[in-house]
């Protein structure tokens, strides 16, 4: 694979650019046994060397919460392209091939065009951002993120002034992404997702790259991924292909499929129940013999950072 994470004295991502040099230090690492080190620490609730790392930016709105062990947010997934059972992803997301992989940056961009995901990333430092994570379906987690604000990859291809919203695209390999071959799937693939321009400008919209101080697995969403903390899981589309600019708002996966029960917003509201589902708690995963309920916040928990964009809105109206 192609993405490295930084830890305490590596260089900064912007200075190993040149793919040669990505590929050169990975098998530096396969060597000196730092893989199975960087593998252990994935089975710990808290990897200590990260807290404080010098290599990324701790971010303000997470001190307070409790980080979910890794394997619970690696073995209960959602990520239909390889099943619809919890385990499906993580029993089969490794057929997926990530190395290489482009994304295509089009629509209403200046500089448009498929680039290679070392281009993408170069000249971007990595951050770690804790955030909870809400699904529809009434459970939730606190994973610590390794990415950045999509903002900057979007000005590196400059949307044009017509741009008001962007839509995701995920991978679609019928060989390799065997829930993609159901004939009965309750959604259409590609897996597609949007957010508004100014949402996807928000500090908040991160794309990730790595979680617990690791790359990404396939089953997360290897190797670059939407998240957006404030809104329901399913916004956060996994395995990015491309990014499109455009005016107006484009077509969403779950949108499509059920658009009485999921619409094109999703912030996570506890006041508007989903039709199956009270959105009022949540089952927080990980918390075994002590299975634990706790109140869903308003968004998410992010109100007092993006509350103002939805002003004046009617949010049961705009779910
Ligand atoms: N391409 C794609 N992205 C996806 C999904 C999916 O099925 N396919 N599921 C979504 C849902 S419903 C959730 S809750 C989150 C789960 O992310 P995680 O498995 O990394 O926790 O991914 C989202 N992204
Ligand atoms: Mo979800």
């Amino acid at each position: 694979m192609l993405i490295r994470i930084p830890r305490r004295g590596d260089p900064k991502q912007s200075e190993i650019t040149p793919e040669r040099v990505y590929r050169a230090r990975r098998d530096i690492l396969k060597g000196s046994g730092a893989l199975a080190a960087l593998a252990a620490i994935r089975t710990n609730a808290l990897p200590s060397d990260w807290i404080d790392s010098k290599g990324y930016a701790k971010h303000e709105p997470a001190p307070d919460l409790e980080i979910t062990p890794s394997p619970y947010t690696t073995q209960y997934n959602n990520f239909y392209e390889f099943g619809t059972d919890k385990d499906d992803p993580m029993r089969h997301a490794d057929a997926m091939t990530i190395d290489p992989w482009s994304i295509e940056v089009t629509g209403l961009v200046a500089k448009p065009g498929k680039y290679a995901i070392e281009d993408v990333l170069a000249g971007i430092d990595l951050e770690e951002r804790i955030y909870r994570l809400r699904c529809v379906e009434a459970w939730s987690a606190v994973i610590p993120w390794v990415g950045f604000p999509i903002k900057k990859v979007l000005d590196k291809y400059e949307p044009l002034a017509s741009a008001k919203y962007v839509k995701f695209t995920t991978y679609l390999n019928e060989d390799e992404m065997r829930g993609t071959r159901s004939f009965f799937s309750s959604i259409d693939f590609p897996y597609i997702e949007g957010l508004r321009l100014d949402e996807a400008y928000h500090d908040l919209a991160i794309f990730a790259v790595g979680m617990y101080g690791d790359e990404l697995l396939n089953q997360n969403g290897a190797p670059f991924r939407l998240v957006v903390p404030w809104k329901y899981g399913f916004k956060s589309i996994k395995s990015i292909v491309k990014i499109e600019l455009m005016e107006r708002q484009p077509p969403t996966t779950w949108n499509n499929s059920a658009p009485q029960e999921y619409g094109f917003y999703s912030n996570v509201n506890p006041e508007v129940d989903h039709p199956r589902w009270s959105q009022a708690s949540e089952r927080v995963l990980g918390s075994g013999l002590f299975a634990r309920n706790q109140p869903t916040l308003m968004f998410n928990g992010y109100a007092d950072q993006v509350a103002s964009m939805y002003e004046g809105m009617n949010l049961r109206r705009n779910y």
